[in-house]
């Protein structure tokens, strides 16, 4: 069987995000944020897709990022388990509401950042280097229902305010920062992206792009400050990548498929690596004569700020074509699209696309020229725990050697890649569906959809799988 050459300090870990694990939603003074008033089960995707979402806790309902996996508590165990597997990262947010538990205060939460404090040192202490996301879905909700989530310039400032204090706070602990988690997630959940809810078809167009505006400027100031509070960080930008197809060679379709890839993939990207609006994009501003409300200073201010490197997610491909019917349409993945007639789909309906994460190496390096960083990726799955206790998760194990494959190949083709964190690499709540079912761990966690379970940590299959993955440095999949 072929082998793979992986770089030398190559960053293997696993990611997370701390509204998803940590639980604890009101313990050390944190603030309620966006991913506290979610509701669990299939009804959150639509939820984050529609308008007319309200932002309140209905005290006769669970969240399930309230307890979420109790990480808050239980990071010793956890981290000692990373250890064990050999993680030389681990990629985990920020939560702005233990920093700051209303955004705007002029103070931040001393109990917050000494619960952070404590995670990496225990990191440390075993050897793991942290990788930070400072905005990972989980907004103060006070900034949401008080000034709009970010369509109010005001948030730049509070944002501002929080890059700061843990810059500072974390100056000698963390080298490796991200800004916003899948910032171009906006267009499809901006609820979880953007902190507001689309009211009206109106607001698509301007109040979105300004509320992107101001994270492009947030952004360039963090990695300003970054650069300057922590010599020799990296900071970079996290975008959700699904490389867009053509459905055939219709050119027309081509063109489609062109033109949805610069807008979905692209333009965050393009804005935060290249420090500029890209062309298509002012063209698009002209047609639908959308007037962004620039301020003076933030172009240059964007130019200066620009990312060391391009993390980003990978979890499927898109397929597309110019007119699809319904049926066509609802046969796509979560970023829409249709039908793949190659591919397969996991239990959520995500194509399972390998080669894909291959090809969006290629294309993320020849754009951007700048290190990249699979900061995602793995297999939502439902699983088994057999009655001797293992879990033996076969299917998971095939997935991601098969990515991991395609990103020797893409190695191979020249990228430069700094590392590679498996997504969910301890059993978490969904994103996209507030589920615990939908697991994605190397670990299990006993928690269940109603609730139920007493939260304890198991190993699969898979933790043996990577533990030896990581060992080899990528030689043995
Ligand atoms: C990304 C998010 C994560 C994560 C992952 C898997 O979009 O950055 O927070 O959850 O996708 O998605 P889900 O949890 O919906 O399966």
């Amino acid at each position: 069987m072929k082998t793979y050459q992986f770089p030398e300090g190559f960053l293997w870990g696993g990611a997370t995000a701390a509204n998803q694990i940590e639980g604890g939603f009101h313990e050390g003074n944190k603030g309620l944020n966006i991913a506290d008033v979610l509701p669990g089960g299939k009804e959150r995707l639509s939820i984050l897709q529609s308008p007319g979402f309200n932002f309140e806790i209905d005290p006769e309902k669970d969240y399930p990022n309230h307890e979420a996996i109790d990480f808050y508590h239980r990071y010793k165990e956890d981290i000692a388990l990373f250890a064990e597997m050999g993680f030389k990262v681990f990629r985990m947010s920020i939560a702005w509401t233990r920093i700051f538990p209303n955004g705007n205060e002029l103070e931040a939460n001393e109990e917050g950042l000494a619960f952070y404090d404590r995670v990496f040192d225990e990191l440390h202490k075993n050897g793991i280097e942290p990788v930070v996301t400072i905005s990972h879905y989980e907004m103060p909700l006070n900034l949401v229902k008080e000034y709009g989530g970010w369509r109010n310039r005001k948030v730049v400032t509070f944002f501002e305010r929080y890059v700061n204090a843990i810059f500072h706070r974390y100056k000698n602990k963390v080298k490796y920062w991200m800004t916003f988690n899948e910032i171009n997630s906006g267009f499809i959940m901006p609820i979880q992206g953007l902190g507001f809810a689309i009211q009206t078809e109106e607001d698509k167009y301007k109040p979105t792009f300004q509320a992107f505006h101001h994270q492009f400027v947030a952004s360039a100031i963090a990695v300003k400050a970054c650069h300057d509070i922590i010599p020799g960080a990296q900071i970079g930008c996290m975008i959700l990548y699904a490389p867009v197809y053509s459905y055939d060679s219709n050119p027309e379709n081509v063109m489609y498929a062109l033109q949805e890839e610069r807008m979905f993939n692209y333009f965050c990207a393009d804005v935060q690596v290249r420090g500029e609006y890209p062309a298509f994009i002012k063209c698009y501003f002209d047609e639908l004569k959308i007037e962004l409300d620039i301020q003076e200073g933030d172009l240059e201010l964007i130019k200066e700020g620009t990312v060391d490197y391009v993390g980003f997610s990978y979890y499927m491909s898109r397929t597309e074509k110019k007119e699809k019917t319904d049926i066509e349409n609802s046969e796509g993945n979560l970023i829409g699209g249709v039908k793949n007639p190659f591919l397969k789909a996991s239990d959520w309906g995500w194509e399972i696309d390998p080669e894909g994460l291959r090809i969006s190496l290629n294309q993320l390096f020849d754009r951007y020229q700048v290190p990249l960083f699979v900061v995602e990726n793995g297999l939502g799955a439902y699983d088994k725990v057999e009655e001797d206790g293992s879990i033996n998760d076969d299917y998971r194990i095939d997935f991601l050697r098969n990515h991991i494959k395609a990103i020797g190949e893409a190695i191979e083709d020249g990228v430069e890649l700094m590392g590679y964190t498996s997504w969910g690499c301890i059993d978490l709540v969904s994103a996209s569906s507030g589920e615990f079912s939908k697991r994605y761990g190397f670990i299990y966690v006993d928690k269940h959809d109603d609730g139920s379970g007493t939260l304890a940590r198991k190993k699969k299959k898979s933790f043996f799988w990577y533990k030896d993955v990581i060992a080899t440095n990528g030689e043995r999949l």
